[in-house]
């Protein structure tokens, strides 16, 4: 197939130009340069960034229906009624529910049922089947976790059958709310908090809060302690992708110390085993290493769940569970490398260079999204891969590589006639349609496609400054310790360095490339993961000198702590520096 050469566009997030004028004045450090980028001027904004306070988060009774939910809640500790917490599969609901359980037993509720629906066979949302299994077992007060804000009908039974709901949910409402007995979701229009930023566990947070302080208020006193379960949250914060701004950061920064020492077993097992235990964990450490093996459980559908892994307390068992993760999330990477292969093949002569569509019977459903994101990448345009089921019906997931400026759920709808169903957001989406509905498909998206302008397919990569390998030292790192945890609408920091003279080229085990890299006899180590087929291009012509953008980061090797580039772009410079003349 045609590569896609062409790269995408290099945007500085704010005018260099301001920020060389900034440096006129007494000259900011890097640290500084970058928080000028990201829009922070002020001192007093910038003291608070880096300085985020668990003390200084929002009260939970801001929130909508927060005191009919409480008082519900209250009711139930003194008559002892059993309360079901029904949670989403995702680690944002089963980190919520890991939070609702210990949190509710702590403070003394002494029935509390764990639910959640089965990723595969039930699929997402707050279902009807399970409540009226739930009532035949005498439960008459049901808590979700990030699920349930458009459970219409399932609430509606619910009440038929004599069950309080109490929906708490982050997800944007749709036109008709469901007869819950109180909604808790700070995306309600009608809610005043400012919260819509919180994770599904997030809001479970805030109504645990909200219980403790009115079980005080009641001069009931507990020894359960808000700050143990930051961990749960911290977890799924990050991998919700939600932003982390405002409280998020605060909860965050405090979560990831808690999880760092947390002396629950299943949790402290994984860190040991990932070679996380004794580190400083970071926001990246826990979204690219640690959580992906706690996914991998509930995207195959195995008996094991990550809610048996946090809230187990024995260490044997915990430690043959974390056996039995990495075993599936072994088993998961074969089967995404074999669908990974497969992918390719079929679009060895696809030649639409608008997007990317492949479906094939040997896809397992539980890996077409990440096959989607790895083609996204590769292709540098749209990815739609589908896992065809009983050779009839065709279940997929969508993606756009980084930067691109598109929206899946746009292009979906271009064929929403064609489609079972479909939904997501403008960078990730899932569809379902039967098989002979592919071609049709196709040939929509492109004509949709066709129809948006040219530009729009130009992706761009953002970076915060320019900098030099001069600059990047261990007073850089501690500050960028310190400006943390990035994510999403906090991005890590991307620097862009130009006319860096290569020194050495290695290709790692998996495709990957090892780099050293050097400016005026300085030299810094640098990694590029899964390159795209023009950055492979790139290096495999040994070009002399590259312009990058990279973020920085640690390597630990053999116990030694180095600084280095991990590469997001690359292309070879333009102006080349004669050896041992400065062309500036
Ligand atoms: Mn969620």
């Amino acid at each position: 197939m045609p590569a896609r050469l062409k790269g995408p566009k290099w945007l500085p997030k704010c005018s260099q130009e301001e920020i060389a004028q900034l440096e006129l004045g007494e000259v900011p450090s890097l640290i500084g340069r970058i928080l000028f980028s990201k829009g922070y001027r002020d001192p007093q904004a910038i003291h608070k960034l880096l300085n985020p306070k668990l003390a200084e988060i929002q009260d939970p009774f801001r929130i909508e229906g927060m005191k009919v939910a409480a008082d519900r809640l209250l009711a139930a500790y003194h008559s002892k009624e059993p309360v079901c917490v029904y949670a989403d599969f995702d680690l944002d609901g089963s980190s919520g529910l890991a939070l609702m359980v210990e949190g509710l037993t702590a403070m003394g509720f002494t029935n509390v049922i764990p639910v959640q629906p089965k990723r595969l066979s039930e699929g997402y949302g707050f279902h009807i089947p399970i409540v009226e299994d739930l009532v035949a077992r005498g439960v008459r007060l049901i808590v979700t976790v990030d699920v349930g804000i458009t459970s219409v009908e399932t609430c509606a039974r619910a009440r038929e059958l004599g069950v309080d709901v109490i929906v708490t949910d982050h997800h944007l409402p749709g036109e008709v709310l469901p007869p819950a007995f109180v909604i808790i979701n700070p995306n309600q229009k009608t809610d005043q908090s400012n919260l819509g930023y919180l994770s599904g566990a997030g809001v479970a947070f805030y109504l645990l809060r909200a219980i403790k302080r009115a079980l005080h208020d009641q001069g009931i006193e507990n020894s359960f302690d808000l700050r143990s379960v930051l961990d749960f949250l911290t977890i799924a914060t990050i991998t919700d992708m939600v932003p982390l701004i405002a409280d998020n950061r605060a909860l965050v920064k405090a979560g990831l110390a808690e999880l760092e020492r947390t002396r629950r077993p299943g949790l402290r097992a994984l860190l040991e085993k990932l070679n996380l235990s004794g580190t400083s964990l970071n926001a990246q450490d826990v979204a690219l290493k640690f959580a992906p093996k706690l996914n991998a459980l509930s995207r195959l559908e195995l008996q094991l769940l990550p809610i048996n892994l946090y809230l187990e307390k024995d260490h044997s068992k915990a430690e043959e569970m974390v056996e039995t993760i990495l075993n599936n999330n072994a088993q998961r990477v074969d089967l995404q490398a074999q669908a990974d292969q497969r992918a390719r093949e079929n679009l060895k002569d696809w030649d639409n260079p608008h997007f990317v569509f492949t479906v094939d019977e040997s896809f397992h459903k539980g890996v077409v999204g990440l096959v989607a994101t790895k083609l996204s990448q590769l292709y540098n345009r749209p990815a739609f891969v589908g896992a065809v089921t009983e050779g009839t019906i065709v279940s997929g997931s969508a993606r756009i590589p980084n930067g691109y400026e598109g929206n899946l759920v746009t292009a979906l709808s271009s064929c929403a006639t064609l489609m079972n169903r479909f939904g997501g957001h403008a960078a990730a989406a899932g569809f379902e349609f039967s098989f002979n509905r592919f071609e049709e498909i196709k040939n929509s998206l492109t004509e949709h496609f066709l129809k948006l302008e040219q530009e729009a397919f130009d992706s761009v990569l953002e970076y915060d400054v320019e900098a030099s390998i001069r600059d990047i030292d261990h007073q850089i790192m501690n500050g960028l310790t310190q400006l943390g945890p990035f994510g999403t609408d906090f991005d890590i920091p991307i620097l862009k360095f130009l006319r860096l003279r290569v020194s050495e080229i290695k290709t790692l085990k998996g495709g990957h490339f090892r780099l050293k890299l050097e400016e005026q006899n300085k030299q810094l180590n640098a990694i590029l993961f899964s390159p795209s087929e023009r950055q492979k291009n790139i290096l495999d012509s040994r070009p002399s000198h590259l312009d990058v953008l990279a973020e920085l980061q640690w390597n630990s090797y053999n116990g030694r702590r180095t600084i280095q580039l991990n590469l997001r772009d690359l292309r070879i410079s333009e102006e080349i520096i004669v050896e041992g003349v400065n062309l500036q």
